[in-house]
């Protein structure tokens, strides 16, 4: 008899499968038996706590630029959204709303926990928005041709976002007023750099790790302390404007191993404007004509290396601290950086432009500073055998 109750209750967890019609509410799990066209109304209307949205593949469709949702749950918490394909309407997949949860303990809270995993959004002008809700996911989706923003979310805190590939007409990432962020692995490509940004702002804490970001104005960053910015390559052509620009608010940024490529001149690699106690190292900056900008302000540039052939890969009237970098402009004697002694460090200090301040210890060949090591260590070893 137990058997057969354990049997009835795992029956009726098991999600249900069979055919929706459009603007459908679920309060069950549910999985997709066909591809809902729906038009000028809303696709699939989450409506309960715990509920997964299997669509197995299959397509929820809405006309392009109408004021609907392909896939919406509203107000529910620990829900999940896997293997749909959206297209059309306005934004793509939709979690949360303005509206506060009611719970038992009469404490407002948002919807949380919600899991936005393997779908492809295509063809909206949202692809994914999460609008005050908490701990949610978006991961290992597919978001391409979306006219306002790929990822869009407002008041979301703790945010997970996490290998996607993105292709954005408009801003691949706007992300506003988050907890804890995390941004890593991702694809996340543009339509044209100068145009729209990844625009971040307001976050508690920001981990942006291992992306590849291309053809977008890379990284726009508004009150977001303690940035981590670790290992990712931003390739932005045919640039006028600013890969990565600190606003206001965003002290202690630790901006360290990245590959910054452009082929045009007139950009700047890292601006950062009036934040303090930033560490920029470890970096490679190739072709730009402008490296970092720092004004007015108190950071460490060091062990970069800046593939820049004119007299900007650093400007600082003169309160930052350079040292230990490599500059392209200044590697060889006729450029002034001669070596008598020999120890790889250019003999007299790098004018930084626009002011007075130097690098004192220039390296005169890229990453030299692992040669140095490197050296030490065989005479080391040398002398040890
Ligand atoms: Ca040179
Ligand atoms: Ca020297």
């Amino acid at each position: 008899m137990r058997q057969i109750t354990l049997l009835i209750i795992l029956l009726l967890c098991l999600p249900v499968s069979y055919a929706l019609v459009c603007g459908q509410s679920i309060t069950e799990s549910t999985v997709l038996t066909e591809d809902l066209y729906c038009g000028q109304t809303n696709g699939v209307v989450i409506a309960a706590n715990n509920v997964i949205l299997d669509c197995n593949g299959h397509r929820v469709s809405t006309e392009f630029h109408f004021e609907k949702i392909g896939i919406y749950s509203y107000n529910s918490e620990n829900v999940t959204i896997i293997n749909c394909v959206v297209n059309g309407s306005k934004t793509g997949i939709k979690i949360g709303d303005s509206l506060p949860l009611f719970k038992e303990d009469r404490q407002y809270e948002y919807p949380s926990n919600s899991k936005i995993i393997n779908n492809t959004v295509h063809d909206t002008d949202f692809g994914i928005k999460i609008k005050e809700g908490q701990n949610n996911t978006i991961a290992n989706n597919t978001i391409w041709n979306t006219i306002i923003s790929a990822i869009d979310t407002v008041q979301a805190g703790n945010l997970n976002i996490t290998n996607n590939r993105i292709y954005s007409r408009g801003e691949p990432l706007s992300i506003g007023s988050s907890g804890d962020l995390i941004i890593k692995d991702n694809n996340i490509e543009g339509w044209k750099v100068g145009a729209t940004d990844n625009m971040i702002s307001g976050a508690n804490s920001f981990h942006f790790i291992g992306n590849s970001v291309k053809n977008v104005d890379c990284l726009f960053l508004d009150e977001v302390p303690d940035a981590i910015i670790v290992n990712n390559t931003f390739l932005f052509i045919d640039d006028l404007g600013t890969c990565i620009y600190l606003g206001v608010g965003c002290d202690n940024a630790l901006i360290h191993n990245n590959i910054f490529y452009t082929n045009y001149g007139g950009v700047w690699g890292i601006d950062i404007a009036v934040n303090n106690n930033a560490n920029v190292s470890n970096n490679n900056l190739t072709g730009m004509s402008r490296g970092v900008m720092v004004i007015h302000s108190t950071n460490t540039i060091e062990h970069n290396n800046f593939w820049i052939s004119t007299i900007k890969a650093g400007e600082d009237p003169g309160q930052s601290t350079w040292k230990n970098n490599y500059y392209m402009a200044y590697d060889q004697p006729q450029e002034g950086c001669d070596d008598a002694n020999s120890n790889g460090i250019c003999d007299d200090p790098y004018h930084l432009y626009g002011g007075s301040n130097y690098d004192n210890t220039p390296y005169n060949t890229p990453s030299g500073w692992l040669k140095i090591k490197h050296y030490h260590l065989e005479r080391f070893e040398d002398t040890h055998e």
